[in-house]
C-alpha cells in the first residue's frame, strides 16, 4: 500500500558561511612576512529540482528537515576554505513552493526546473583580503555568515493533460484502466479512487497524459468528500472531462443534472477552470437502459455545445475514438501555448536591496536595517577590538553615523542593528571610529601579542558557529 502525499512541510538550512582566517606568514630569516589568513568557504545552498523520476513528496514527508554542508573555514597560508555542498532535493514535476503564510515562491514545472529554497552564507573575509594601504596588518578576519533556514511547504499539482472528473463510480477508473496502461484500483463503492492517477495515452502520434481523480459530490468545493483536496491537481490540465455515468441506480441522479453539480463545483472552486475546453463522455453503455438513456440526453448536450461521447469502458466501446478526440484537442492546446521559457528558471527567493538603510527611532532605541549593516554585523567577531573597530569604520562609510545624529541620537544611546530577535545592541559612541582611528588600533602590529590565543579563540568561536548544526542528523562540521 503506497501513501499518496501531496502536501509536506519542508525545513530547510543552508550551509554556514566559514570564517575568514587571521593569520601571519613566517619563514626563516622572515618572521613578520605580513597577513596570510584565507576566505572562509560559502557555505551550501538547498536547491529544490525537478526530477521526472520522482512522482511523490513522501521523501520529505518522512524526513522533513535538510541541511546543506557548511563552508570550511580559510587557513593560513592564503589558504581558502572548501566551499560547503549544495543539497539538491529532486521534486515531483508540478511542485508548488509556498511560504508559510500561503503565498507561492515558485511553481516549478519541468525536468530541471529549480528553486534555491536557502541560500548559503557567504565566507568571512581571511586577513589577507582585509589589508589594505592603510590597514597592512588587520588582527582580525570576517566570520562567515549563517546559512539560510527557512520553513517552506511543498504542495504537489498534477500536471497531466486530461482530467477526468465525474461522479463516485461514474467509472473514471476504469476509464483510465482501458485508455492507458495505468491499472488503477476499481470498485463498486464510491471513492474507490484516494490519490490521483496518472495514465499516458499514445493516439496515433500524439501522447498526452491523462489524470484520473477522486469522485466530486455536491459541497465538494466546500470541502465535502475528498473533492477539495483534489480539485488542484485538475487546474494544470489542459482539457476536462466529464465522465457521466449512464446506469446509476440512485433515482434522483441523471447525466444532466451530475453535469451541473459537477460544473457548479468547479465554478465554486475557481483557479480558472472557466475556459478549459471539456467534452462530454456518457459511460456504461453496454448497460441496456445506459445505452438507452444516453441517446436520450446526447441531444440536449450537444445544444449546450458539448462534444459527446457515448462509451463502455467494460465492454471497451467507442475509446478509440474518444482518445483520438482528445489527443486532437490536446495538440491543438499545445500549439497555441507560448513557447516554453528555459525550463533551469532559477528564482531566488527575495531579491535584496543592496544599497539602502533606515535609521528609526523607538522608544529612545534607534534602529539601523539594511542588508550591509546588518550582515557586516553578523560578519563581526565582538572579541576582537580591531574587528569592532573595522564594523565601525564601515558603518561610518555608509552615512549611519550621520544619519543617527540626524535621527537625534546622542552619545550614550542605545542603537540596535537587525530585526528584534538578533540584533546587536550597543551604546553608541559618536566619535567611535574617528577616535579608534586616532589611537591607531586598527592595522597595529597583533603579531606580537599571543597569536596563539587568538587562533584558539577563532577556532572556539567556529565550533559555536557550527553548533546548530547538531540537530540535523548528525552532521559533522569538521568531518
Ligand atoms: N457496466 C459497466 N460498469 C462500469 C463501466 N465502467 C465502470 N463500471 C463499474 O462502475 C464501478 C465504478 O467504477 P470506477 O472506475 O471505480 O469508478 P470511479 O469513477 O473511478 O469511482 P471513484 O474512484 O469512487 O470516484 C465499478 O464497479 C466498475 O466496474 C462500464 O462501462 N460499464
Ligand atoms: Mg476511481
Amino acid at each position: 500500500m503506497t501513501t499518496f502525499v501531496d502536501r509536506v512541510e519542508l525545513h530547510v538550512a543552508a550551509g554556514n558561511g566559514g570564517h575568514g582566517c587571521a593569520s601571519v606568514h613566517r619563514e626563516k630569516f622572515k618572521p613578520l612576512g605580513g597577513p596570510d589568513g584565507g576566505n572562509g568557504g560559502r557555505g551550501g545552498d538547498v536547491v529544490l529540482v525537478v526530477d521526472q523520476d520522482v512522482t511523490t513528496l513522501l521523501d520529505y514527508h518522512h524526513s522533513p528537515h535538510r541541511k546543506a554542508t557548511n563552508g570550511k573555514p580559510g587557513e593560513g597560508g592564503n589558504r581558502s576554505g572548501k566551499d560547503g555542498q549544495d543539497l539538491v532535493l529532486p521534486v515531483p514535476d508540478g511542485t508548488v513552493v509556498l511560504d508559510g503564510n500561503g503565498n507561492v515562491l515558485a511553481d516549478l514545472v519541468g525536468e530541471g526546473t529549480s528553486f534555491v529554497a536557502g541560500q548559503g552564507g557567504r565566507g568571512g573575509l581571511g586577513n589577507a583580503a582585509l589589508a589594505s594601504a592603510r590597514r597592512k596588518a588587520p588582527g582580525f578576519a570576517l566570520l562567515g555568515e549563517p546559512g539560510i533556514a527557512r520553513d517552506v511547504v511543498l504542495e504537489l499539482k498534477t500536471v497531466a493533460d486530461v482530467a477526468l472528473v465525474g461522479y463516485p463510480s461514474a467509472g473514471k477508473s476504469s476509464l483510465i484502466s482501458v485508455l492507458s496502461a495505468a491499472k488503477p484500483k476499481i470498485a463498486d463503492y464510491p471513492f474507490t479512487t484516494l490519490v490521483p492517477n496518472l495514465g499516458v495515452v499514445t493516439a496515433g502520434t500524439t501522447v498526452y497524459t491523462i489524470a484520473d481523480v477522486p469522485g466530486l459530490i455536491p459541497g465538494a468545493s466546500e470541502g465535502r468528500g475528498l473533492g477539495l483536496e483534489f480539485l488542484r491537481h485538475v487546474e494544470r490540465c489542459s482539457v476536462l472531462v466529464h465522465v457521466l455515468d449512464t446506469a446509476t441506480l440512485e433515482s434522483d441522479r441523471d447525466p444532466v443534472s451530475d453535469l451541473d453539480v459537477i460544473e457548479a463545483e468547479l465554478r465554486a472552486y475557481g483557479g480558472g477552470l472557466e475556459d478549459r475546453p471539456r467534452v462530454v463522455v456518457l459511460n456504461k453503455i453496454d448497460v441496456p437502459d445506459g445505452r438507452e438513456l444516453a441517446g436520450m440526453v446526447r441531444p440536449d448536450l450537444e445544444a449546450r455545445g458539448y462534444r459527446v461521447f457515448e462509451v463502455s469502458a467494460v465492454a471497451h466501446e467507442g475509446l478509440r475514438e474518444l482518445s483520438f478526440a482528445l489527443a486532437q484537442i490536446v495538440a491543438e492546446t499545445r500549439a497555441a501555448r507560448p513557447v516554453q521559457e528555459s525550463t533551469r528558471v532559477v528564482i531566488r527567493p527575495q531579491a535584496v536591496d543592496d544599497s539602502g538603510f533606515t535609521v528609526t527611532e523607538e522608544d529612545g532605541l534607534f534602529r539601523v536595517r539594511g542588508e550591509k549593516p546588518e550582515r557586516w554585523v553578523r560578519q563581526t567577531d565582538f572579541n576582537n577590538d580591531e574587528a569592532v573597530g573595522y564594523l565601525a569604520d564601515r558603518l561610518n562609510r555608509l552615512g549611519v553615523e550621520d544619519e543617527l545624529r540626524k535621527a537625534g541620537a546622542k552619545a550614550g544611546d542605545g542603537v540596535a542593528i537587525g530585526a528584534d530577535e538578533d540584533a546587536v545592541v550597543f551604546d553608541w559612541e559618536p566619535t567611535m571610529a574617528a577616535g579608534a582611528e586616532m589611537l591607531g588600533r586598527r592595522g597595529e602590529d597583533h603579531r606580537f601579542d599571543a597569536p596563539r590565543a587568538a587562533a584558539q579563540r577563532r577556532k572556539d568561536k567556529q565550533a559555536a558557529h557550527d553548533e546548530a548544526d547538531d540537530e540535523y542528523q548528525g552532521f559533522d562540521p569538521f568531518a
